[in-house]
């Protein structure tokens, strides 16, 4: 078993580094840096400039993209990088701190239903708080959304700014998984079920608790809870090979984690973890205990990772069956192999593009498309370089 508190040594030199190396080349980044792979020479294109704190990103039938930013809006960007306009009826956002408008995912019948769900950060009195909510997306004309309802809110003490979640996974069943922060100052709570702070929930596309969720029933718990004792999950997503959801979660300094969430499963924050506190302090009584799950990966030090991608595309065969994953912190992307629910070696790219990555996809066309950032972020779509 690795020691933590060395570890964390190590991080802070790798952490004051990585700062001075982003200051130095935030002039110098671009296009004709030589991006080098295990899969040879990558070309990163820039689609789309000028999006504020780009969060969530997610295509259309059509080739378009939806995507979320973190100031509260939500456009339309077409394959050539066009943004439209911030779609109408977006409820209102409270942009502060870490919180705003997060992730946007389609439902599975969006071609037939146009329906959207989003999760973003809402003002409560004396704090916020997340909110899920879905609406129709009119696509012709000036885009925008209709029938919007908010169909869940986080129930438990509010957030001053941080730790908020969030991102939307719907299953095969229709239902939708949404993985909620702690609210920093809230962590204990991850450990009790009469909240929905350090979770994953799972409700219907209405925000309906189904009769099966692991706790429904239950006087002492919140029936919506799938899954708890999560810090601040960043990232969700199915992975088409083995059909489990898997999440990931920033720990505290040191300790981010990747984890396959299974039903009514405990993830132990902030019992056991890798990590420390801020301030230096202990915060975990161990790093294991029984009854309380193990990451499949975990980061000693962190990289702050983000969105994630399990890659099934052509574009890069040596790379199918690997999930990726964005660092913001740790400005790259992290491709790691899979072999079942075993996660390989992590290999680094995109170094030297010095940016914050806060999503990953796969795009139609096979290729890895990034949201970087920053206050004039961008939409990169990465494809081997022509040979
Ligand atoms: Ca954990």
């Amino acid at each position: 078993m690795k020691t933590p508190v060395v570890l964390v040594t190590a991080s802070l030199a790798i952490a004051t580094a990585l700062a001075a190396t982003f200051l130095i080349a935030t002039g110098t980044r671009g296009d004709s840096a030589s991006f080098t792979s295990s899969a040879g020479k990558l070309e990163v294109e820039t689609i789309a400039t000028g999006l504020a704190y780009p969060w969530g990103l997610a295509f259309l039938p059509n080739g378009r993209m939806i995507v979320t930013e973190k100031p509260g809006r939500i456009r339309l960007v077409t394959r050539e990088g066009q943004l439209s306009p911030p779609l109408a009826g977006v409820p209102e956002v409270w942009y502060s701190g870490q919180g705003g408008m997060h992730d946007v995912a389609l439902d599975k019948s969006f071609a037939q239903n146009s329906t959207i769900y989003f999760c973003y950060a809402e003002r409560a009195a004396g704090g916020g708080r997340t909110a899920v909510a879905r609406g129709k997306l009119t696509e012709s004309g000036t885009p925008r959304l209709t029938d919007v309802r908010v169909i869940f809110r986080q129930d438990g003490p509010l957030s001053s700014g941080n730790h908020y979640g969030c991102r939307i996974a719907q299953a095969p069943d229709n239902s939708l998984f949404v993985s909620l922060g702690d609210h920093f100052t809230a962590r204990d709570q991850a450990q009790t079920l009469d909240n929905h702070i350090g979770k994953v929930i799972r409700i219907t596309p209405e925000g309906a608790a189904p009769k099966d969720n692991p706790f429904a029933g239950r006087s002492d718990a919140k029936p919506e809870v799938w899954s708890y004792g999560h810090r601040n999950s960043q990232s969700l997503a199915f992975n088409p090979a083995s059909g489990d959801l898997w999440e990931i979660e920033h720990g505290p300094r040191g300790g981010d984690e990747i984890n396959i969430i299974g039903k009514g499963k405990n993830y132990g924050w902030p019992v056991i973890g890798y990590g420390i506190d801020y301030s230096g302090a202990k915060i975990h009584a161990s790093t294991s205990r029984d009854g309380m799950e193990q990451p499949v990966k975990y980061w000693v030090p962190s990289i702050a990772p983000s969105g994630m991608a399990f890659y099934t595309g052509d574009l890069f065969p040596e790379w199918k069956g690997s999930l990726f994953v964005g660092a913001l912190a740790g400005h790259m992307v992290a491709r790691l192999p899979l072999n079942g629910n075993t996660v390989g070696s992590e290999e680094r790219i995109l170094q030297n593009l010095n940016e914050r990555i806060r999503d990953v996809r796969q795009g139609p066309d096979g290729a890895l498309w990034l949201l970087t950032d920053n206050s004039a972020g961008r939409i990169l779509r990465v494809t081997p370089a022509a040979k």
